[in-house]
């Protein structure tokens, strides 16, 4: 069944050409007709729009021919629900998996244009924090590319992750405004809308001889408009949807109030609306707890639940198939209130008994868990679920007394393991925990690495792991091979093509036959002219936005991620400060000149991750300036951290540095960028560096410190960093400078209460791990100053990354959980 209007057929317009005069012809009509601007005052701005929409028509055609196939084949759907997705700029992206480069580069040469002048100038689309939305986006052009027909769903927020200036080395957040300019990838579907509901009241009707049915009464209304970003696969196979979701008022202007003088109120129910999908949370990791966050999750859930039972019913009688027709992958906790969602709409709309809709929700619904920190797992006040959500907080109850009872008689649960798997926290105020509904609602949890799943069954999900044994899976991420590698580093990746053929280009993993190259020293001279290369672009790049000269001879250490007291900003900086003591001690020793570079944003928030950004700033003032130094080390720190900085610093990275405390990073999918364009990983055995040093090697990564296992013991039988600290001189001095002033002259107690943090409990074992990883530095060192051994190295890791592509996660994905 279709709802196809009209009877005669349509004739489908002629497939494009990608002759670069033809391309050029159209940018140029694009320009006059669509924009309205004679080629002689277009702005570089109107030329990148132009070309956007030459590009775009190209994939509307395949975008088209996937959707209709889809509903040919009667393939399952995989949707993907996720708050964020960290896509960043799309052009590059486009062009380059439409396999266009070279004809669009022709064309705009034709017409006076440089493809990078108008490419810089894309906004780029931060409307994620980190890791989780970066890792979105990879599986969004990993499914287009793998052939799944696939759905992201999220919210179209007006406002993406801040914009992080510096003032005097403290972090300002500026808003950003990524659609200042419009935006050409999107297309409006007003015809997509849902009503989406809050608060109010539930009422049940019948009873007696029929069960009760029960409608709920919501006293607030707003509209969830769609807005489609096609996402096209590697070599165009493929064009999927990012569905992303925009609030709208059912009454854009109240007409009795503006009539009778009052115009503010009058605006009121589009304030509202507005409000609602206006800004990203930019907490990264951490529960923003707010009412506006819980209506955002409610938001976004209800209107992607709506679409996919209306496109379900556009080919289906019913729902009792949902489960083999659809699959929904749930991206942390913050869309799991759709289980009781689907409940609602199948039960309450659609008149399904709550015991088949609930063996169904659980059937289509699986979950990703990415993260083990305690403060992250959602939660949300009883009264306050109960107001906004009445009718949810009801199925959520009903779930629970399914649960609870199955527990206690089928596997004899005693009161401290009911109390554990309860969808209710008992302990204190009462809190719905999203954590265990994702879990009880799904029929596959996963981790997002070997480690973290296997903590993920020791730790938070232990008593949920025994009751259900069979729901935990890993499925370790990956990274799109496209946007980093063939797009962020052309140099090594025409170099690779030369070495091994093209086969990489479609499976990462034939990169292996780099192996044979990696101790071939004309190969490794290439190989070392690639890296300068790009140590050059980010040094002029550097030079340009802060006016600090660099060399890019030096070994450029990259730290680049969220600012996080559990990734250890601090530690690679007590070290540098550490090192810097030594070079001022040790004139005349042979110091590898080193360039440790920082960038990262901090929950605005977060206290002592502003704090670490700001003592990035004042260390790297002082180191820089102290001649004593003679350019041996520098430090920076560079300002707003987002995905196309990203694309340049991962490729001019010698050493990447990935040093979380054990036990604490998911996974981290940073690590597999910087491996895989070739630089050398210093880390601890957490997250996904396991899996990389199993990969690479061991002789090939740095290893140092504590592992989780140790962590865990040594915070449960006591740890004392007084007196780790007192038997390291290097560590003692360095921690003493920072806390009395040495970098904050201005004031000189600014960072004691953050060392005394270390002194006194040190949670994240920088003093425990400390004297591991200035070894371990100088062990990179010495590898260093033996160019021969480094590239032998750093080649092999480019050659044995490849199973950390995110095609093969996806695969895993697909034939494991979604069965699609
Ligand atoms: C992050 C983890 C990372 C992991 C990404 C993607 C959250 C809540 N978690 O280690 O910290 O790589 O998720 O899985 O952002």
């Amino acid at each position: 069944m279709n709802n196809t209007l009209s009877p005669v057929e349509i004739p489908q317009p002629a497939p494009r050409s990608s002759r670069p005069e033809i391309m050029a012809e159209e940018i140029i009509e694009r320009l006059t007709y669509r924009i309205g601007k004679d080629a002689k005052v277009a702005k570089p701005h109107d030329w990148l729009t132009a070309t956007i929409l030459v590009v775009r028509d190209r994939i509307i055609d395949k975008w088209m021919e996937s959707t209709r196939k889809v509903y040919r084949t009667g393939d399952k759907r995989v949707y993907y629900l996720s708050l964020e997705f960290l896509i960043g700029r799309l052009m590059r992206d486009a062009v380059s998996n439409m396999e266009l480069l070279s004809e669009i580069k022709d064309a705009l040469v034709s017409l006076g244009v440089d493809i990078d002048v108008i490419a810089g100038l894309e906004p780029d689309a931060a409307l994620g924090n980190g890791g989780l939305g970066r890792l979105a986006a990879c599986f969004m052009e990993s499914m287009a590319t793998v052939d799944i027909p696939a759905y992201g769903y999220g919210i179209r927020y007006v406002h993406g992750l801040f914009r992080q200036q510096m003032a005097d080395g403290w972090q300002v957040e500026l808003p950003e405004t990524w659609l200042a300019h419009g935006n050409p990838w999107e297309f409006e579907r007003r015809e997509s809308s849902y009503e989406i509901g809050f608060g109010g009241s539930v009422e049940s009707v019948g009873g007696y001889d029929d069960p009760p049915r029960f409608v709920w009464k919501p006293a607030e209304r707003f509209i969830a408009m769609a807005y489609d970003t096609p996402i096209v696969g590697w070599r165009g196979k493929r064009v999927n949807t990012l569905r992303l979701w925009s609030a709208q008022p059912i009454d854009p202007i109240l007409l009795d109030a503006f009539n009778a003088g009052d115009h503010i109120g009058a605006l009121r129910e589009s304030n509202k609306a507005e409000t609602l999908t206006r800004v990203l949370y930019p907490a990264d990791a951490n529960p923003a707890g707010q009412e506006l966050r819980l209506r955002q999750e409610y938001f976004f859930s209800s209107a992607s639940l709506q679409d996919i039972l209306r496109r379900h019913l556009q080919q289906y009688p019913d729902f009792t198939n949902l489960h083999e027709k659809v699959s929904i992958q749930l991206n942390d906790t913050h869309p799991a209130i759709s289980i009781a969602e689907l409940i609602r709409l199948l039960c309450d709309v659609h008149g399904m008994d709550f015991d088949l809709a609930w063996d169904i929700t659980r059937q289509t619904f699986s979950y990703t868990n990415h993260t083990l920190l305690p403060e992250a797992l959602e939660s949300w006040p009883v009264p306050l679920f109960e107001r906004l959500l009445p009718r949810h907080m009801q199925i959520i109850y009903a779930i629970n007394t399914k649960i609870l009872l199955d527990a206690r008689k089928e596997k004899k649960f005693g009161d401290s393991q009911i109390r554990a798997i309860s969808l209710i926290d008992e302990g204190g105020d009462r809190r719905v925990r999203m954590g265990n509904l994702a879990f009880v609602g799904s029929h596959s949890i996963n981790g997002v690495s070997a480690l973290h799943t296997d903590l993920m069954k020791e730790t938070v999900f232990a008593d949920l792991h025994s009751l259900y044994p069979n729901r935990i899976n890993n499925k370790t991420n990956g990274i799109t091979p496209r946007r980093w590698l063939m797009q962020c580093n052309p140099g090594l990746t025409n170099l690779l093509r030369e070495a091994i053929g093209p086969e990489f280009e479609d499976n990462t993993e034939a990169l292996r036959a780099l192996d044979s190259f990696a101790d071939d020293s004309s190969f490794q001279k290439k190989f070392a002219e690639v890296k300068r290369q790009n140590k050059v672009q980010l040094a002029n790049l550097v030079a340009g936005r802060m006016g600090i000269r660099i060399d890019p001879s030096a070994m450029f250490d990259i730290q680049i991620k969220r600012i996080h007291e559990y990734k250890r900003q601090l530690l690679n900086i007590v070290e540098a400060v550490a090192l810097y003591d030594q070079i001022r001690s040790h004139p005349e020793l042979d110091w590898v000149p080193r360039v440790k570079f920082f960038a990262g944003k901090a929950a605005p928030s977060y206290h002592n991750a502003k704090l670490i950004i700001k003592l990035a700033n004042d260390v790297a003032r002082v180191i820089n300036n102290d001649p004593a130094v003679r350019g041996l080390l520098k430090v920076v720190f560079i300002p707003n951290y987002n995905v196309s900085l990203a694309e340049v610093m991962v490729p001019a990275a010698d050493l990447s540095e990935q040093i979380s405390t054990a036990g604490m990073e998911a996974s981290g999918t940073g690590n597999m960028k910087f491996g895989l364009n070739g630089a050398l990983t210093i880390g601890t055995l957490d997250g996904a560096n396991v899996e990389m040093r199993d990969h690479v090697g061991e002789e090939n990564i740095v290893i140092f410190g504590m592992t989780a296992d140790e962590v865990a013991r040594v915070r449960s039988e006591g740890h004392d960093p007084r007196a780790i600290i007192e038997q390291s001189r290097e560590l003692a001095q360095a921690l003493q400078a920072i806390s009395s002033g040495v970098f904050s002259p201005d004031d000189r107690s600014r960072f004691t209460a953050l060392i005394d943090g270390i002194y006194n409990h040190d949670w994240f074992m920088v003093a425990g791990d400390f004297d591991a990883y200035a070894k371990a530095q100088r062990d990179v060192d010495q590898i260093w100053a033996d160019p021969v051994s480094w590239y032998g190295k750093t080649i092999r890791n480019t050659a044995r990354m490849g199973w950390f592509s995110s095609d093969r996660t996806i695969r895993q994905y697909a034939s494991e959980i979604w069965r699609a």
